[in-house]
């Protein structure tokens, strides 16, 4: 059977970790460098090798950035660990346009999603394999990996979000996921 369709070439996702394959592949890695002014224990991240990986995102982009109505397609795979007693956590972002949301969904591993809507109230939802989890457009997210293994999850947002990193590196989140007495506990910052 051939197929003329425009994307049937986009490529594979493997369903046991949500990895993504194929020529089209988008790819970055966020290391302990590029995130050293997310944690609180700012010199405990600089004491580690920048060159740490924390977070790898791929994705699929098959319309460009801005597209009216377009999709993407995304895989994150964070590393276990913390930096002092902070878990490993992606930037978090609000979208440029709060109209647009976002579903994840977790494939490997445990975490926290990490929300926080316009008036800077933050709470979180448990990241469990099969968890599905819908962000509202308005609302902040960033996931901590909050277990032992390398959490994965997948996500599918607007070609026309756009990624606003802007506020949270000003303002940050309202709270932040630390471990206390072991486990992993939401804490309100203090700005
Ligand atoms: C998900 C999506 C992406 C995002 C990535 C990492 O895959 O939400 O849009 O880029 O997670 O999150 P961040 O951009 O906050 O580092
Ligand atoms: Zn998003």
């Amino acid at each position: 059977m051939d197929s003329n369709s425009p994307f049937s070439s986009l490529g594979t996702v493997n369903w046991l970790d949500g990895s993504l394959s194929g020529a089209q592949v988008h790819e970055s890695v966020k290391t302990v460098g590029q995130l050293v002014g997310a944690f609180h224990e700012r010199e405990e991240a600089e004491r580690l090798d920048p060159s740490t990986v924390i977070y790898r995102v791929q994705w699929f982009a098959p319309e460009p950035a801005g597209t009216d109505g377009g999709l993407y397609w995304g895989n994150t795979a964070i590393e276990p660990g913390r930096i002092g007693d902070e878990y490993f956590m992606t930037h978090g972002h609000f979208h440029g346009r709060r109209d647009r949301g976002e579903f994840y969904a977790t494939v490997q591993g445990e975490g926290a999603l990490i929300l926080m809507d316009a008036t800077r109230r933050t709470w979180f939802e448990k990241m469990t394999p099969g968890s599905l989890h819908y962000i509202r457009g308005d609302w902040a997210h960033r996931v901590a990996n909050t277990g032992a293994e390398r959490l994965r999850f997948l996500a599918c947002w607007p070609t026309d979000a756009g990624h606003d990193y802007e506020s949270i590196a000003l303002h940050g989140f309202g709270a932040r996921m630390l471990c206390r007495e072991g486990r992993p506990t939401l804490v309100e910052s203090a700005s």
